[in-house]
């Protein structure tokens, strides 16, 4: 695959900053995210806003940061690094949704925006209070450049089954109307073919993705290394259809490349790149 340009030697790499949860076990969340920005050639900056408790099995438990901290960690990495484009992961309440918001709106940030709106982890355990998900309708997505559920984040957002290519466009329409400027609807198992149908709409036009669907039971934290590769491809300068055409043939590079760990799910692999 054709990968991103790096900066010459001596000077900065292109900065992006994820906004998300950590994971203890490694696979997913912030260490997933750090983990795509690096093999993608990209400084990454952090602003923790929750610490998991999980290994392979599942999420035991989750802390919160504190909101004047999350703010803080935002406002110092923008208002002094700078950011090229960001990234949302776990987000956790609606009060941190509301702060990542209003801190984004206050440090006037007009970077690119990708905003993976995570519900709960594979196992099904939940990473976001049921009652924040009126935060991320009204107050993230119309911040969003591109947000990037899957069919169960599509399920409890807008309530709509996917099961076909006709209500996976109504999803795309009801989740665009919410403000966002574009909708990727993942597709997933979505009609159990050899593909893996992603849909991205704008308001106008629907651009179909059908990259080859790699059958691996460890896949944790997918979908936070294809909004991590988006982010790196905004930074760069891509537009999002580029970006995600870029950013699903990364992370099929990161399933193909995925091992095992513990006793339940393993990571999506971005080392994979160490040997290419
Ligand atoms: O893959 C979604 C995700 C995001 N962030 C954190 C997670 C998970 C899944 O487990 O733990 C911290």
């Amino acid at each position: 695959m054709n990968l991103l340009p790096l900066s010459p030697p001596g000077e900065p790499p292109v900065r992006v900053m994820t906004i998300a949860g950590s994971d203890s076990g490694g696979g997913a969340g912030i260490q997933a995210d750090l983990r795509t920005f690096a093999m993608l050639g990209l400084h990454g900056c952090v602003a923790v806003v929750a610490v998991t408790v999980q290994n392979s099995v599942g999420v035991r438990a989750f802390h919160e940061i504190p909101t004047d901290i999350i703010a803080g960690q935002i406002a110092a990495v923008t208002s002094d690094i700078g950011i090229s484009a960001a990234k949302t992961g776990m987000l956790a309440s609606a009060e941190i949704i509301e702060t990542v918001a209003h801190t984004w709106t206050s440090e006037k940030l007009t970077v690119p925006l990708v905003v993976d709106p995570v519900c709960a982890s594979m196992h099904g355990d939940p990473l976001l209070h049921h009652s924040a998900l009126d935060s991320l309708r009204n107050v993230l997505f119309p911040l969003a450049t591109v947000i990037t559920p899957n069919l169960d984040e599509v399920r409890l957002l807008v309530g709509i089954d996917v099961v076909d290519d006709a209500s996976q466009r109504d999803a795309a329409r009801a989740l665009h109307d919410l403000g966002p400027q574009w909708v990727l609807v993942k597709g997933g198992h979505l009609r159990s073919s050899a593909g893996s149908p992603d849909l991205l709409y704008d308001g106008t036009g629907f651009f179909e993705f059908n990259t080859q669907r790699i059958d691996t039971g460890h896949d944790h934290g997918a979908g936070d290394t294809l909004a991590a590769a988006t982010t790196c491809a905004l930074a760069h300068g891509y537009s999002v259809p580029e970006a995600v055409a870029f950013a699903k043939d990364w992370v099929t590079e990161c399933l193909r490349a995925a091992y095992p760990l513990g006793h339940g799910h393993g990571p999506v692999n971005a080392l994979f790149r160490l040997r290419s």
